[in-house]
């Protein structure tokens, strides 16, 4: 199992992810970020194509999706926090998206 971001991986992994439109989460170890699409399809679309994709990292979001709008916050759940395995899923999601 990966372990929790250091202090120094935070600086440097978390950095690019926060200039794309992740934050922190309050009061817990995650992150989040909000997607707009155009339509529905296209949101639902991000989220199928997101799906396989986590389930292949097996690493799985927490998420919802109102019309064209999908929610997503990364936390990994075995450490209790922010890990690789976050940073990586949402780099990958930045690119489906
Ligand atoms: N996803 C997330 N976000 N955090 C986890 O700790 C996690 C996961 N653990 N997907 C995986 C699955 C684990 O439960 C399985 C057994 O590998």
């Amino acid at each position: 199992m990966t372990g929790k971001l250091t202090e120094d991986e935070r600086k440097l992994e978390l950095s690019p992810l926060f200039a794309q439109g992740w934050a922190a989460v309050e009061g817990r170890d995650a992150i989040a970020k909000t997607y707009e699409f155009g339509d529905f399809v296209s949101a639902f679309g991000f989220m199928t194509r997101a799906a396989l994709w986590a389930e292949k990292m097996n690493h799985h979001p927490e998420w919802s999706n109102v019309y064209k709008t999908v929610e997503v916050t990364l936390s990994t759940h075995d450490a209790d926090g922010l890990t690789m395995k976050d940073v990586d899923l949402a780099r990958k999601m930045d690119t489906l998206a």
